[in-house]
């Protein structure tokens, strides 16, 4: 740890006065550990943190950020940490001050007539989807980190998940912000209005920002009627080509009832065999790829059922799956989504990888992997490719393991450039996006001035200097 300066000495004791001397750690206290803020959920990074300040209420965060502002210290907002492109840690310059928001988790309100809930910015994704089940509702945003990440990390990434065919990304849940500007103003946007049309749309600029234009502090989410039954199941399928072709049926059979579609290579579903043999994958030996599929009914389960086997018929006619099983009860089906959400914790017992999140016109996705997969294989000889993800709204998650045996630290120095070069290259032709869901962050801040357009990355970053000109929020993620 260097040495405090004396104005940083000093705003330390500011934001303790602001904040409560428990809820501001800092390395000055001896015994405090800062590192659960500092390292990145992939182990990617390790930061060093000025302070990790935790407010209670808004009023405190506005009383932190501008206090920040007037010490231009650069602050970090982190919700559950469970982001995947370092963008909610500290650099290691021991300057920046980290804001998590854990300790604002409360349900605001439920209204059930207007169909919303509002939430601050710190509740867990799960106790937030429990609070719309209790009130009988459905809070469809659905992901692997449910048990950690917070819906303001999920607002601030724009997260995706499981459910987006049918729902929509965060973006598409969320009605009106409650947020902190960079100058430590509060702006009172908790509208619960599907129509207002005043001007620019600056919740849409928020959402996704990764904290780098303000924080939020509360949001109002959508709410939507509980299905009547949801059917789960995993279906075999021979080629990319045939997974798009079942999703196509899929839309046809169920419409509006299709509410996830994920696809899984056969190496992504060994690593969970490997290192959890226990959740016992099926199908996925005698097959390149699998797909879940989700079919939620608003009449009943035996409708459901018969939709899903008048589908899954017409896909075995078609050739377009080999095999399936469809859960016999939610307990099934929640096993089989288990084994799709783990496969992400299979790649870290597996090793370090460079992941990849894009997304492709999924008319394109079968030309993409056929030609990308070919091209890793001559570039870099005996890679591992963990492909699998959100097929039904295009988006893969293109990972790149090292080669058997092979040193993994290693392989990251001297290929994860190459590796990302030739994926985002092909992403590029394909006219896709070098992120999908997770976002930017540290990881992709280099690469976006290659793969975006000029004139919009012009207009990000009027934005940036507009809304936080002294460069305070999250400096050095999105935008270099
Ligand atoms: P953090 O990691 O703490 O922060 C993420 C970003 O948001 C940072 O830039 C941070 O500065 C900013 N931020 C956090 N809180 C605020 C706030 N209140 N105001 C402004 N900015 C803020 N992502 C998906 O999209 N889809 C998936 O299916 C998915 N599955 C995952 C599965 C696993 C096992 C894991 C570990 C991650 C997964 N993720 C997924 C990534 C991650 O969970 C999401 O990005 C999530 O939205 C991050 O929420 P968080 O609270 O952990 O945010
Ligand atoms: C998922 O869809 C997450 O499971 C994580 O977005 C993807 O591990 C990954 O690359
Ligand atoms: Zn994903």
């Amino acid at each position: 740890m260097t040495e405090l300066t004396l104005s940083q000495t000093a705003l330390i004791a500011q934001l303790r006065a602001l904040c409560g001397h428990a809820n501001v750690l800092a390395h000055d206290d001896p015994g405090a550990d800062l590192s659960p803020w500092e390292q990145d959920w992939r182990k990617r990074v390790k930061g060093l943190a000025l302070a990790v300040v935790r407010p209670g209420n808004t009023q405190e965060v506005a009383a932190v950020v501008k206090a920040c502002a007037a010490a231009r210290t650069p602050i970090v907002p982190q919700g559950g940490n469970t982001g995947l492109v370092v963008g909610g840690v500290p650099n290691g310059s021991g300057t920046q001050i980290v804001l998590s928001m854990t300790r604002m988790n409360a349900v605001r309100a439920i209204d059930p007539a207007n169909l919303t809930i509002t939430v601050e910015a710190g509740c867990v994704l799960q106790n937030l989807q429990t609070a719309a089940e209790n009130a009988g509702f459905l809070f469809p945003l659905s992901l692997g980190a449910e048990g950690s990440c917070t819906i303001g990390g999920n607002l601030g990434t724009n997260a995706g998940g499981t459910q987006v065919v049918r729902y929509g990304n965060t973006r598409e849940l969320c009605l009106g912000l409650e947020v902190v500007t960079a100058q430590g103003d509060i702006w009172h946007g908790l509208t619960g209005l599907r129509k207002d049309n005043t001007g620019y749309d600056l919740r849409n600029l928020m959402i996704g920002s990764e904290g780098t234009l303000g924080i939020i502090t509360a949001a109002s989410m959508k709410l939507y009627p509980q299905p009547a039954a949801q059917l789960t199941a995993w279906a075999a399928v021979p080629s990319m080509a045939a997974a798009v072709q079942l999703l196509g049926l899929a839309h046809q059979n169920l419409g509006p009832g299709l509410t996830g579609f994920e696809v899984m290579g056969q190496f992504a579903l060994s690593l969970v065999d490997k290192h959890y043999p226990q959740l016992r994958v099926p199908l996925w030996q005698a097959t390149p790829w699998c797909v879940l599929l989700e079919n939620s009914d608003s009449e009943s389960e035996s409708h459901a059922r018969g939709q899903f086997e008048a589908l899954l018929e017409a896909a075995l006619q078609a050739g377009c799956i080999t095999d399936a099983v469809v859960a016999e009860n939610l307990t099934q089906a929640k096993g089989l989504w288990h084994i799709r959400e783990t496969i992400t914790l299979a790649q870290v017992q597996e090793g370090l990888n460079i992941k990849h999140d894009i997304s492709i016109p999924v008319s394109l996705i079968p030309a993409f992997v056929d030609e990308t997969d070919a091209l890793l294989a001559r570039e870099v000889p005996g890679v591992r490719l963990v492909d699998f993800g959100h097929l039904g709204d295009g988006n893969l998650h293109y990972n790149v393991q090292a080669p058997q045996g092979a040193d993994e630290k290693a392989f990251l120095h001297d290929f994860e450039d190459k590796v990302n070069t030739l994926v985002f290259d092909q992403v590029l032709k394909f006219k896709g996006s070098i992120s999908a869901e997770h976002g930017v962050g540290e990881l992709k801040v280099g690469k976006l001035p290659l793969y975006k357009d000029p004139t919009a990355l012009a207009m990000m970053r009027a934005v940036k200097k507009a809304l936080d000109p002294q460069n305070i929020m999250n400096p050095g993620r999105v935008l270099a």
